[in-house]
């Protein structure tokens, strides 16, 4: 049985949609699909016209013009298609599996799907085979910058991933500008000799492995802003007075940034999708996975986006200019102001939730092994991991020790969680899809299970996830 079938059929669809428990009774089916099931049994009617259609198909690239290597792009581009819709739309993208020798998946990241619509391979979906199509549909109850990316082995580290924009029906800020900035790592080898070689590593390195905190575990050779490394960077226009909205994603594999603008204090308008208080700092650090916007006011002719690898290993560059003037890049390191966007800063404007006490609490430890590259959550190393249980209607308390020398972008798959900080309000805690665990250090979120289905939960660090760093949670009927 192929998804599209089953979508392309206004009875199932109807189904799938009743069956994702996501509080939509009054949806009105699209004309199409109520003139179909007019028509009577025995037809098939047509399939629902995609909004967008994604090719994953293999290609030879050279983003930083260092070297051409394989890469594997959606419509041959890099990233991929910036896909935008506005609230209340439905969602349907066709993707199309050209790989002539592999399964592939999208996953949409951050958003409220059905669980099979959330495209991780043997929890929610079958992988598309080679060959072989699937549509993604489901309804956009939310706004905000968000992405996509395979969920199928390493593809993601080797360009299969792009923008994912859902505006307002009414957009509460004024700007005179909108760029989508896409931040990512890049490799100028196979990314399946990674873990081979982190492991040969940590046999050499014995003992010295936990030595200190660890901030980056693959060299890279470059890092891309808008697919763009090197001398070929990205460049938008903004004119001095300009307020530029930029929407920060960071899509890299197992990397994190700091991002700072020369010359312009920058006010956080929005964390992983949702809006936050508005807070202005001089620069933040990106967790692999998160997302942030930003305002500013351009007031240059000129101005660089540093976005450094923590590590210090190198740094994406994009510049925004005046319509007319060359766009002039300060590749020199960055120098970060004093004011660093702290999780505590960030505050959900309307209340997300309330004191009340959880029905389920689950704590528990980030764990690895630096020598042998095993990583766990509760020294279970996926896929061997029991399933964590919830029920529908559930208030599900996480705490996460990190016992790890390294830092983890955690990510709950289908659901925000509200990020529950020391100090804080809870009733304001701001709702996010991914965090960062620093080691040493225990957060703590809260997140409704208002979303039945099975659902991913791990580490977004490419290499941590694909080496044991994940569970699964399924709700109990
Ligand atoms: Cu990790």
């Amino acid at each position: 049985m192929t998804g599209h079938e089953k979508i392309s059929t206004g009875v199932s669809r109807r189904r799938l949609l009743q069956g994702a428990g996501l509080g939509l009774a009054g949806l009105t089916l699209p004309k199409a699909v109520g003139a179909a099931r007019a028509a009577g049994a025995g037809l098939v009617p047509a399939p629902n016209p995609a909004d967008y259609v994604l090719k994953v198909q293999r290609a030879e690239i050279n983003p930083d013009g260092e070297k051409a290597v394989p890469a594997i792009l959606l419509n041959d581009r890099l990233p991929g298609p910036e896909l935008r819709f506005t609230e209340g739309e439905t969602f349907r993208v066709r993707v199309e599996n050209h790989l002539a020798d592999q399964p592939t998946t999208v996953h949409w990241h951050g958003m409220l799907v059905p669980d099979v619509m959330d495209g991780v391979p043997d929890i929610s979906q079958v992988a598309i085979a080679a060959q072989q199509s699937f549509v993604y549909e489901y309804p956009l109850l939310q706004n905000g910058t968000y992405w996509y990316h395979s969920h199928f082995s390493l593809q993601e580290q080797l360009g299969h991933s792009g923008p994912l924009i859902v505006e307002p029906k009414d957009e509460p800020l004024a700007y005179d500008r909108d760029y989508v900035i896409f931040l990512a790592d890049w490799l100028h080898s196979d990314p399946y000799e990674i873990i081979p070689g982190l492991i040969k590593e940590g046999e050499s390195q014995g003992m010295q492995m936990d030595a200190g905190p660890d901030l980056a575990d693959v060299d890279y050779p470059s890092f891309l802003l808008n697919g763009r490394g090197g001398k070929n960077f990205w460049s938008g226009a903004a004119r001095p007075g300009e307020r530029v909205r930029l929407r920060f994603i960071n899509g890299s594999a197992s990397s994190y940034f700091k991002v700072m603008i020369d010359g312009h204090p920058l006010t956080i308008t929005h964390a992983d999708g949702p809006a936050v208080r508005p807070v202005e700092v001089d620069w933040f650090l990106m967790a692999t996975a998160e997302c942030y916007d930003v305002l500013l006011t351009m007031g240059e002719t000129s101005a660089t986006i540093h976005a450094e690898a923590l590590g210090g290993a190198g740094q994406a560059l994009g510049v925004l200019h005046a319509p007319g003037t060359a766009p002039k890049v300060n590749a020199a390191k960055p120098k970060f102001g004093p004011r660093q966007l702290a999780y505590d800063q960030l505050q959900a404007p309307e209340p997300t939730g309330t004191f009340a006490k959880p029905d389920r609490v689950y704590e528990l430890t980030l764990n690895g092994d630096m020598r042998k590259y095993v990583w766990s959550i509760d020294n279970q190393v996926w896929p061997d991991a029991e399933p964590m249980i919830v029920k529908r209607g559930e208030l599900v308390e996480v705490s996460m020790k990190n016992t790890t020398p390294m830092i983890h972008p955690m990510h709950l798959h289908g659901h925000f969680f509200r990020l529950m900080l020391p100090g804080l309000d809870p009733r304001f805690a701001a709702l996010k899809h991914t965090v960062n665990v620093a080691p040493e250090e225990t957060l703590r979120f809260v997140f409704l299970a208002d979303n039945p289905g099975r659902w991913f939960f791990h580490c977004h660090n490419l290499y941590h996830l694909k080496t044991g760093m994940a569970r699964e949670w399924i709700y109990e009927l």
